[in-house]
């Protein structure tokens, strides 16, 4: 989230579009009711399915899973065609005045740089035009049709509500309210937020969704300010800790990235990875790279990473050619290529794509290793449970290893949630029988990894995972305060400023990534997360709610990475010379020295009226309208159709249908289907009364929730003679599932390029592994494509086609 959890009952529209915070984030979602309570804000919600957000809504619509950039798209153009934008913002915080660069084009589905032999892009194109100085060119009359809002204008002209309708099948009366109801929020006194989760990521084009959301966000000026922004409301309770840290295949901790074969030494790759500050005047955050990384260096490998040995660079693993993702691993293993796999916190039969092509893969390998507190459908996958899991046990081989682990009630830590904020807890019990800490088995695991290359050889070269600095009082149980500090940092020499005054002793704790160094001196290992334990003790662990303000930006309840920080961009809540775009909300406000007020200031001293613009993320200083060479699949959004389309076309441009750089492996690909065998929308999504497949083992959980269903429209109904309660068999290309069919008024058809659309929604909670007696059910994932976004690879687990017949009543 730009913004948190609180802030959102500061809002004035509140558009719940690509989640059901109501049932996935039922505590957090209270905000959105407080929104509705304190601020007189409307919740509208668009969605294949009326949820039960849907259901405490002011207005509700209808769209066609995986037509998000359509809808989205029709909504910039109606922004645009009809002036309702925030100029001020728009002119000196976007990038609206930039002239994009001459050979930059977009015609027939395609950007300019397509190479349909790699299926990518060669992106030099999408840039900007410089002036002789280097400097971007920029015309702030916003009269040069080369401008980047000129461009984005001509590039969403073609999605009229007409088109918007034939798309998404959304009626055109419906998305007329939506756009008249998000234009009142250009005014500048006023926000609107956007409330999303997986009905937006989990699809070929998931990143451009959000990127669509970001630019309409931009327009209306609603990002940096109180009640706006682009919120991501994250899943597993610490799963936004996940991301922060790092637990990404080509990913370092704080958003670093893996260095790849190609960078053959530190430097070459600080060089590669360090953006460039692009216009003079402007600060560049992302300028410090090198002191992050050389911390995270110093903090991973000790004293065994000194200059010479470049801090330990070359103890990194490299990214390989082609990278790696869990498709990529999953089909090595599939292959047969991979001996062993540890199994860390996850159940992937259960929650990758296409589970019984991932059983099939678990079958190829010799051992497998399962760290989870409970038995799981993934630690059991080599055992026949009939229909649910039809596997001849006797032909599989992998050795199956459970070590069990405590969870996170049963530990001391740290949890960040989706608004950033890094709260500490506490041991609420000792854990059962043998059930260890991840963080002692994995030490324990590394311990015994030594000794046996030490004592027996191995093929792996010993020296990085000896140099990995383990100093922990008890190096077999590391405490989860020791890696919390280890993670904020501290001082390796004594650290002096400009003038040569000590500002830190050797050995104690950073308090902010400002003291971080690129020499040496300096260790962290997670630099957005310096500042959560300094010398004044465990920031996690403050709890003072005291709120000012009343804007529930409470600066001393836990600590908000980075720097304390609520909400991000907060610079651009105040106009140039400081005047706040929205007096009742003022967030940060000029006092002499520097901008703090009410939030943290994401700025450094620079006075009102001076050149530095306020995206100091951002080597341009502001936001993209038009995101230059960053994004995989186009500078700007367009619209595909998901791998498996029900339309079989793109009304855009039928030469390119779907995304023409969608992750998919040659073996995927030929497991897809069309929509004659398969004329129906499959989605799948969560309950409350679940969580994924863990809930299985709690019996008020099996209760509340017993038995598996899908839900269709009354009409699919009609026309396969299915009843409530009848039981459906449901198939894709990739395999089917069995359950009890639910008929609703909730799912309804919705008419896209001229025919009827029917969609079957499918929760996802069942398997077979359970220790309650539940009843045991199919995996979702049974049905789904493995085919992902081109940007982060997440599988588009929210369409596919389906097939759906009455098996028995
Ligand atoms: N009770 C409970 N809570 C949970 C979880 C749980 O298992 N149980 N899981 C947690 C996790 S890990 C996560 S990631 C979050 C997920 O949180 P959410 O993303 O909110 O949950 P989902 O139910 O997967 O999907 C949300 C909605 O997206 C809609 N949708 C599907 N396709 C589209 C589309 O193309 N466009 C639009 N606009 N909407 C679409 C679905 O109809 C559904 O209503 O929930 C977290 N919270
Ligand atoms: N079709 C379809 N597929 C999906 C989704 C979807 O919407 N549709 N959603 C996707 C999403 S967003 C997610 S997050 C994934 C979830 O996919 P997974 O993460 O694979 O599923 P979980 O059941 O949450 O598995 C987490 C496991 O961690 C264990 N665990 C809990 N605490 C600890 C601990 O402290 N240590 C260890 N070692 N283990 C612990 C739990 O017992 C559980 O077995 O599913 C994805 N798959
Ligand atoms: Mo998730």
């Amino acid at each position: 989230m730009t913004n948190h959890w609180v802030d959102i009952k500061n809002s004035d529209l509140v558009i719940v579009m690509g989640g059901n915070a109501a049932e996935a984030h039922p505590v957090g979602f209270r905000w959105a009711i407080e929104a509705k309570k304190q601020n007189n804000a409307k919740l509208i919600v668009v969605d294949p399915r009326f949820n039960r957000t849907a259901s405490v809504a002011d207005i509700y619509m209808p769209l066609r899973a995986g037509t998000d950039i359509a809808f989205l798209s029709g909504v910039l153009r109606y922004l645009l065609n009809n002036d309702k934008i925030q100029h001020e913002y728009v002119k000196h915080y976007t990038n609206a005045t930039f002239l994009v660069n001459e050979n930059f084009k977009f015609e027939d589905g395609l950007f300019s740089g397509y190479d349909p032999e790699t299926r990518k892009y060669d992106r030099s194109t999408w840039g900007y035009q410089f002036d002789e100085e280097g400097q971007p060119k920029r015309d702030m009359t916003m009269q040069d049709p080369r401008c980047v809002i000129n461009l984005l204008k001509e590039h969403v002209q073609r999605y009229t509500p007409e088109m918007v309708e034939r798309i998404t099948g959304t009626p055109k009366k419906d998305f007329q309210i939506f756009c008249e109801e998000i234009a009142k929020t250009s005014a500048p006194d006023k926000a609107a937020t956007f409330l999303y989760a997986l009905g937006w990521t989990q699809h070929t084009v998931g990143s451009q969704n959000i990127r669509t959301m970001a630019i309409i966000q931009l327009l209306l000026g609603n990002i940096g300010v109180s009640g706006g922004g682009v919120n991501a409301l994250r899943g597993h309770s610490n799963v936004q800790g996940i991301t922060d840290l790092g637990l990404f295949p080509n990913r370092l901790p704080a958003y670093l990235p893996l260095p790849t074969e190609a960078d053959k030494n530190l430097e070459d790759f600080l060089n590669r990875i360090t953006p460039k500050t692009m216009m003079k005047d402007q600060v560049n955050y992302w300028k410090n790279t090198p002191k992050f990384m050389v911390s995270m260096l110093k903090s991973f490998y000790g004293d065994k990473g000194t200059k010479e040995n470049e801090f330990g660079y070359h103890y990194l693993p490299k990214l390989p050619k082609g990278g790696t993702d869990q498709f990529r691993y999953i089909e090595d293993m599939y292959n047969g290529k991979v001996n062993g796999f540890f199994c860390q916190g996850m159940n992937p039969v259960a929650s990758y794509a296409n589970s019984q092509k991932i059983i099939k893969a678990l079958s190829k390998l010799k051992y497998l290793v399962i760290f989870d507190p409970l038995i799981t459908d993934t630690s059991e996958f080599w055992k026949n449970y009939g229909e649910f899991n039809d596997v001849k046990t006797e032909e599989i081989q992998t050795e199956v290893f459970r070590l069990p682990t405590t969870c996170f009630v049963e530990e001391d830590g740290s949890i960040a949630n989706s608004g950033r904020w890094l709260q500490w807890h506490w041991k609420g019990a000792e854990p059962p029988g043998e059930a260890k800490t991840d963080g002692e088995i994995l030490s324990e695991l590394r311990a015994e990894l030594i000794h046996l290359y030490k004592t027996e050889g191995g093929k792996a070269p010993l020296e990085p995972l000896e140099a990995m600095s383990w100093d922990y009082a008890n190096p077999l149980e590391p405490k989860a305060e020791e890696v919390a500090k280890e993670n904020n940092g501290y001082a390796l020499e004594d650290l002096k400023d400009g003038d040569g005054n000590i500002i830190l002793k050797k050995g104690q704790l950073l308090s902010s990534f400002g003291q971080m160094r690129d020499d040496g001196t300096t260790s962290g290992a997670c630099w957005i997360y310096t500042g959560q334990w300094t010398e004044k003790g465990n920031q996690m662990a403050n709890r003072d709610n005291s709120d000012p303000s009343n804007l529930g930006n409470t600066l001393g309840w836990a600590f908000a990475w980075p720097l304390n920080r609520r909400i991000l961009y907060n610079r651009a809540g105040v106009d140039l010379a400081g005047n706040p775009f929205n007096p009742k909300r003022q967030l940060i406000k000029w006092n002499g020295k520097n901008w703090n007020y009410v939030d943290v200031a994401d700025y450094g001293a620079a006075p009102p009226n001076s050149p530095v613009l306020p995206f100091i993320m951002q080597p341009e200083g502001v936001s993209g309208l038009f995101v230059r060479e960053r994004m995989a699949d186009g500078p700007f959004p367009e619209h595909y159709e998901p791998m498996e389309t029900p339309i079989g076309t793109n009304p855009l441009h039928p030469n390119v249908v779907q995304s023409p750089v969608a992750r998919i492996l040659p073996s995927d690909k030929a497991e897809l289907g069309t929509s004659v065998d398969f004329p129906y929308v499959g989605t799948t999504y969560r309950l409350t009364e679940h969580f994924h497949y863990w809930t299985k083992n709690a019996l008020l959980n099996v209760i509340a929730q017993p038995e598996q269903f899908v839900e269709i429209g009354e009409a699919l109904a009609a026309e396969k003679g299915i009843k409530q309660g009848d039981v459906v068999k449901v198939s894709s290309k990739r395999g089917y599932i069995k359950a009890v069919a639910v008929v609703t008024k909730r799912i309804r058809a919705l008419v896209s390029d001229g025919k009827p659309i029917h969609t079957v929604g499918i929760p996802i909670h069942w398997g077979f592994a359970a220790t309650t007696g539940a009843k045991k059910g199919f995996f979702a994932n049974n049905l789904t494509v493995r085919t992902g976004d081109a940007n982060t690879q997440t599988p588009e687990s929210k369409c596919m086609l389906v097939n759906i017949e009455k098996v028995g009543a």
